[in-house]
């Protein structure tokens, strides 16, 4: 936990959030401004500041961001449509949170991702 860090305080119960599904490890939950009809973050409960330190540090961990994101698709019913997941990281990737979150959004056709 680290007390300035905005998602650990999600993970703490400081601040609330609309949680759609939690793990021993992780947690999802609804953005607070939607880019898609259905937008959810899912985060590791354990502080790491972006998916490259995460990935290096504890691979598993990762992967398990990654199950429950999967979880999260079906739940929503985006498995047939097809949805996105990523990570900004770092600046030149428009992170804005530093804690590692995949953003899962879908609900309706994206365009390209680089248009
Ligand atoms: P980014 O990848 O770090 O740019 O995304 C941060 C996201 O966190 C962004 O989509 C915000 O809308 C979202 N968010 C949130 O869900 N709850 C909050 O209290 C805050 C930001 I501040």
């Amino acid at each position: 936990m680290t007390s300035d860090c905005l998602f650990c305080r999600i993970v703490a119960g400081e601040i609330p959030a609309t949680i759609v599904r939690e793990t021993a490890t992780t947690l999802a939950f609804r953005d607070i401004d939607p880019k898609a009809p259905v937008h959810v973050l899912v985060i590791p409960k354990e502080h790491h500041a972006d998916v490259a330190t995460l990935g290096q540090a504890d691979p598993e961990l990762a992967g398990q961001v990654l199950a429950t994101a999967a979880e999260v698709a079906e739940a929503e019913g985006l498995l047939a449509d097809g949805f996105r997941l990523m990570f900004n990281t770092g600046g030149h990737g428009g992170q804005e949170v530093f804690h590692v979150h995949a953003h899962l959004l879908g609900g309706a056709p994206l365009g390209p991702m680089l248009a």
